[in-house]
């Protein structure tokens, strides 16, 4: 059978919690320090995403995010570094195309980790569902100022077009803004992924509540 959301891969972390729940309201965060202002809101997934970092760095900050993740009995994907997260048992790893090549996948999901994969067309969505992944991103919906990509804004009708062809959960990201949830949910989305939206915000801690109560009443 597929490996679904939250079925068969658990690493036996007392805080991953059982059954099936939506990924919901999914932050996307550069440092630990976003994970100790967004945790304590109730936000329930949520994304290290660390860029050049010395490797010391980036592997103090992969400790201490999984250490926060813990406490708040919060999903965390460690974006990239698949064998810090195993090393430090992380709930998850996100990978993107290219990371596919490199990366272990047998070995973090023996590890019991789960995997998201990024996709940005239908061969991508192909390639990544042979991985049998816990959720696919698929972006970006909108144009993006937070990561420079080959791939045109998707236009949201493609969330349900992933949803149709996929076994597993669909993460919406790219320019994402509260109003577009209602839409996203509708096509389908079970996550709905984002950087500035929060991170550049006046209020990331107020705008985080909005996207909490908006995503998951
Ligand atoms: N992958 C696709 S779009 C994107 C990533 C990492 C950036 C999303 O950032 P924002 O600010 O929510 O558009
Ligand atoms: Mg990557």
């Amino acid at each position: 059978p597929l490996i679904t959301y939250e079925s068969t891969m658990s690493n036996g972390a007392p805080f991953l919690g059982t059954g099936l729940s939506p990924l919901g309201f999914y932050p996307v965060v550069p440092s630990v320090d976003w994970l100790n202002r967004l945790l304590p809101l109730g936000v329930t997934t949520i994304q290290l995403r660390i860029k050049n970092l010395s490797p010391e760095e980036t592997e103090d900050q992969v400790k201490q995010a999984v250490s926060l993740a813990r406490k708040y009995r919060c999903r965390l994907f460690i974006n990239d570094y698949w064998q810090l997260a195993i090393r430090h048992n992380a709930y998850g790893v996100h990978l993107g195309q290219e990371d596919l090549e490199d990366a272990d996948v047998a070995a973090i999901q023996k590890a019991g980790l789960r995997l998201g994969i990024s996709t940005h067309s239908l061969e991508e969505l192909g390639r990544a569902l042979v991985y049998q992944p816990s959720y696919i991103a698929l972006g970006p919906i909108f144009p993006t100022t937070c990561k420079s990509m080959s791939f045109g804004p998707q236009g949201m009708a493609k969330v349900a077009t992933w949803k149709r062809l996929s076994p597993c959960p669909i993460v919406a990201i790219g320019g994402l803004k509260p109003e577009h949830v209602t839409e996203l949910k509708s096509l389908g989305a079970d996550g709905l992924a984002l950087i500035s939206d929060v991170t550049e915000a006046e209020n990331p801690e107020e705008r985080a509540c909005e996207w909490l109560r908006l995503v998951e009443p």
